[in-house]
């Protein structure tokens, strides 16, 4: 957990400059995350390479974990497993880091 949640900082950093580009930012994570995956693929090939995501901060530990089909990119779908994650963290008062287990039936 601790490789996630510095992941989680790192990405947090990397959306908060982007949403210094505009006049608000997206509350939800969802949205917020899918706006950072976006802007992280610049080929459009609709998914992340593994040097596409250290550039943002994560590595290559976090990489494989994300990559939960092992075809080694990232597609939104398993990049969108950060927003979940950052979702239970900011939301869930007090229910941080018990189990952390929630998103691994997908
Ligand atoms: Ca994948």
């Amino acid at each position: 957990m601790k490789i996630a949640l510095a992941t989680l900082f790192a990405l947090g950093l990397t959306g908060a400059a982007f949403a210094a580009d505009y006049e608000s930012a997206p509350t939800d994570p969802v949205e917020r995350y899918t706006a950072i995956f976006q802007q992280l693929d610049e080929d459009g090939s609709q998914s992340l390479s593994e040097e596409e995501a250290n550039a943002a901060g994560l590595n290559s530990e976090s990489f494989a974990r994300l990559d939960t089909n092992s075809d080694k990119v990232l597609s939104l779908e398993e990049f969108l497993v950060l927003a979940n994650e950052a979702d239970a963290q900011s939301g869930g008062s007090g229910a941080t880091g018990s189990d952390g287990g929630t998103y691994e039936g997908q």
